[in-house]
């Protein structure tokens, strides 16, 4: 099994070598793939020394699988000239996840809808898959009609130039911004642009996103995107509705019994997710699990995970070892 891991030197692509190694995914052979100034670099995977290359030579290399993480511009153009190539694309860009010919995978969601003939695969943004792997065994057991989410989300989701910023200003050093606004010691709700409707693009990829891998347009989604000096992972404080009653000790039960899932959840011992717990864990955190005492059919919780990880690099190769196990590459 060849694999290319298309930004192999980006934030997520790092993440996504050290998830290979730690989950021992079956390859034979690894293609580190990168923009022009990266060709000839080395990168060490398993104590093995592999030179990057060029998306070109990648391709002409024929792996089996390619796990894209080089921005949308990028997907958009050279996700297609890989399949064409027989190649199957992960590609965690948003580039392809709305397009309705294309599958938005949370392996414990929808893995099964996959087949052979999907070349091009979409792995949700990092706050959706954390959401929608919640979401999913309450929607099939309660229904949900509607869920408010705010997002409390790390920086490294906006890339290296974000970590940098807050190094920076954390030695009171004047550095270039990757924000419009100093983030230490502070909260910025403005995670990418903002659209037509005042909602951000991040708080609609919440929305489309999440109706989309539910497959229920029904479900109402309303979000809030909050950037917060934080690296550890994203945190989300979610209040859902339901078309039906639920008892909270089910609710937990069915929880904690949800692949992917760990429920970490005992306030009398301060016991609930946190970024600087779920960093570096592959699973999403679920805590803080109550009754919404102002609705009879509401439930509020709050989720965290470590959004390089089940966020994009782990789902992603969650998906690769499905499409391995069910022969479907
Ligand atoms: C963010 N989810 O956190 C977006 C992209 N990684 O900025």
């Amino acid at each position: 099994m060849k694999i290319a891991v298309v930004g192999a030197t980006g934030m997520v692509g790092k993440v996504m070598l050290k998830v290979l190694a730690e989950r021992n995914f079956p390859l034979t052979e690894l293609i580190p793939v990168a923009s022009e100034k990266s060709v000839g670099k080395e990168i060490d995977f398993k104590g093995k020394k592999y030179k990057v290359v060029n998306l070109q030579t990648a391709v002409d290399l024929q792996p089996d699988i390619a796990l894209f993480s080089a921005g949308g511009d990028t997907s958009k153009e050279w996700a297609p000239k890989f399949a064409e190539a027989g190649i199957t694309v992960i590609d965690n860009s948003s580039a392809w996840r709305m397009d309705p010919t294309k599958k938005l995978v949370v392996p414990e969601i929808n893995a099964s809808s996959l087949s052979q003939e999907d070349k091009i695969i979409a792995n949700p943004n990092c706050s959706t898959i954390q959401l929608v792997l919640t979401l999913k065994p309450l929607h099939d057991k309660y229904k949900i009609k509607r869920v408010i989410v705010s997002t409390y989300q790390s920086i490294t989701g906006t890339g290296v130039k974000a970590v940098q910023q807050l190094e920076n200003e954390y030695k009171g050093e004047q550095g270039e911004m990757a924000y419009p606004y100093p983030i230490h010691r502070n909260a910025i709700p403005h995670c990418d642009v903002f659209l037509e409707n005042d909602y951000t693009k991040e708080e609609m990829k919440l929305t489309h996103e999440t109706k989309k891998i539910l497959n229920d347009n029904s479900v109402l989604v309303s979000a809030t995107a909050v950037r917060i000096p934080v690296v550890g992972g994203h945190s989300e404080s979610v209040n859902i509705e339901f078309e039906n009653d639920f008892e909270i000790t089910d609710v937990k039960k069915l929880l904690s019994e949800t692949p992917g899932i760990t429920l970490q959840d005992n306030p009398s011992v301060n016991t609930y997710p946190m970024p600087i717990y779920a960093e570096g864990k592959n699973d999403v955190f679920v805590g803080r699990v109550r009754k919404d005492h102002s609705h009879a059919k509401a439930l509020q919780l709050w989720i965290v995970a470590d959004n390089l990880r089940k966020g994009a690099a782990t789902n992603a190769i969650q998906i690769a070892e499905y499409l391995v196990e069910n022969k479907l590459r």
